[in-house]
């Protein structure tokens, strides 16, 4: 897998004159969601992430505010800005994602594949390296 196997992936946006309503649903993500969380009350230069996924797909949002996502395939890295609630970005597994430079009252919502796992991840930066470098 590599970075440009990284997407953004436009939503449905419906406007009236209440407000907007954005949704998320199977065909429009590259795969069956089987988890949602989120992350907020982010303190100002946090990182989070700094991982890869064995098997599981991620869809990113800016559900409010922005942050950025650099991805890394162990050769070369990408940096994507969410800052709508209408674009997301898809990750597939096995790509390196560090999200940090957080606005203020930012909520990354996270949509992915399967069930938290701890063993899906790689969280050592060398070993993830490693492992890529004999694929
Ligand atoms: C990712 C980024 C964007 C759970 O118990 N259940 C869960 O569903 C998740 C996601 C985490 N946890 C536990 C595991 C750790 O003890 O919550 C703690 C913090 O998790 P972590 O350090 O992995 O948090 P982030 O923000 O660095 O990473 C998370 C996701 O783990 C990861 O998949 O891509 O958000």
């Amino acid at each position: 897998m590599n970075v440009n196997s990284c997407r953004i992936i436009e939503l449905p946006k419906i406007t009236d004159s209440r407000g907007n309503l954005t949704f998320v649903e199977g065909d429009i993500i590259p795969f069956d969601i089987g988890r949602v969380y989120y992350l907020y009350d982010i303190p100002a230069g946090s990182e989070r992430g700094g991982h890869a996924h064995k098997a599981l797909h991620q869809f990113l949002v800016a559900s409010s505010g922005a942050f950025k996502v650099h991805v890394e395939d162990g050769k070369n890295r990408k940096t994507f800005s969410l800052d709508r609630p209408y674009f997301g970005l898809y990750i597939p597994p096995m790509l390196w994602r560090t999200l940090d430079d957080f606005v203020t009252g930012s909520v990354a919502l996270a949509i992915v594949s399967a069930r938290y796992d701890e063993d899906d991840y790689f969280r050592d930066y060398s070993e993830y390296c490693r492992y890529v470098s004999t694929q």
